[in-house]
């Protein structure tokens, strides 16, 4: 394509993304013990302690801690009494996603299209103000009980939000290379997935990057269907899963089932050395999904040529799958609440855009083992 061409269809894509995001701002969870929460994160995945908000700074409701890791804020937040929204979130759907908050320009002007394009407010916007500065924020409903918060920063100096003190203790494990979030699932109900495609074309001006249909993906149980919506910076990448018709319950289904509805099923993290990230994963206790070991039997001959030498890949259990563009490695823990709901995903992309088409027919038969062990298919 010549550059005159590709000029153009840029502007064109500049012109139509009514609302620019910067980024992912910050990820919050509902636990049910913030203090616990932070020091697994800490301990196990290597984020770091950054900034506070409970009883010390005058709020009587709930404690949040916030934890950092290169670009990924974490917020973990739980109630300090009975009877709160949190509480109630919590007995619904145990620990897990309540807000996936994105880094905008305007927090108002976001609220405001979004809301005139058909989504259900979660808050209007709000400016909040200490000795550091201000940021605005606002609100908007998705799918289940999750909810985006827009956040405009640029005229804030302090380490996370008003209200929010540094938190600084002594214990602080060493970071294992987690990068920034290169995407995050949703898994919704039945025929729900395309209404969810529309919002997120619709109302937040996001492009349909990628579709997988329950031919791609069923192995015997656990039919999925999968289209992953895209910012127009591509910064912000959202597949959406809803369960399809198999011999026996889907993954997806059994999702909906513990969590109680909708909600974010993976956040996928992003290494530039996905061999020491897990290495160090493994080390600190965290579990993850294991193929069989002849899945890496005829791996180069699918794959072609890698950098990665092929035994600590064989040894740690972490896939490979190649796009036109390149080739991605990725690994999945086992869920880490106690309910099968939330997991996380180690992706290292060395070219490769898609998600690992390649790899769903092992990883999926992988899922359902631990299925067969939940007793749960
Ligand atoms: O995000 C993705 O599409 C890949 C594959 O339950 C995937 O990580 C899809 C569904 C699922 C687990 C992994
Ligand atoms: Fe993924």
């Amino acid at each position: 394509m010549n550059s005159v061409v590709a000029n153009f269809e840029e502007a064109v894509k500049a012109t139509t993304d009514f609302l620019p995001l910067n980024g992912t701002d910050y990820v919050e969870l509902y636990v049910g013990n913030s203090k616990q929460a932070a020091h697994f994160f800490q301990t196990a995945f290597g984020f770091q302690p950054l900034a506070y908000a409970g009883l010390e700074t005058g709020l009587r409701d709930r404690e949040s801690y916030v934890l950092v890791q290169d670009k990924i804020r974490l917020v973990l937040t739980s109630p300090l009494q009975g009877g709160t929204e949190i509480g109630k979130h919590l007995d619904k759907h145990g620990d897990g996603i309540k807000v996936v908050a994105l880094w905008v320009d305007d927090a108002h002007y976001s609220f405001e299209e979004t809301v005139r394009r058909g989504a259900k407010p979660y808050f209007e916007p709000v400016v909040e103000e200490d000795a550091f500065g201000k940021v605005v924020r606002s609100g908007i409903h998705t799918y289940g009980d999750t909810v985006h918060i827009f956040v405009e920063r640029s005229q804030y100096k302090g380490v996370f939000l008003p209200g929010f003190k540094s938190w600084n203790p002594a214990y602080r494990p060493a970071e294992i290379g987690l990068k920034y979030v290169d995407h995050m699932v949703g898994n919704v109900g039945w025929n729900e997935m395309l209404p969810w495609v529309n919002f997120y074309a619709n109302v937040m001006g996001f492009n349909q990057l990628v579709s997988f249909d329950d031919k791609d993906i069923s192995t015997d149980y656990t039919a999925l269907m999968s289209k992953v919506m895209s910012n127009g910076n591509g910064r912000i990448k959202f597949p959406i899963n809803e369960p399809a018709e198999g011999k026996k319950k889907s993954q997806v289904e059994e999702y909906l089932d513990f969590y109680g509805g909708a909600g974010v099923q993976h956040i996928a993290v992003a290494t530039d050395n996905i061999i020491e990230t897990v290495t160090e994963l493994q080390n600190r206790g965290i579990e993850f999904l294991r193929v069989p070991t002849t899945y890496y039997d005829d791996l180069l001959s699918r794959v072609g040529h890698i950098d990665e030498d092929l035994a600590p890949l064989r040894k740690l259990g972490i896939l490979v799958d190649r796009d036109d563009e390149g080739y991605l490695l990725q690994i999945f823990t086992k869920p880490i609440m106690p309910r099968p709901t939330l997991f996380f995903e180690i992706i290292q992309r060395k070219g490769a855009k898609s998600f690992g088409k390649g790899n769903f027919k092992a990883l999926f038969e992988a899922i359902e083992r631990e299925q067969e062990l939940r007793g749960t298919l």
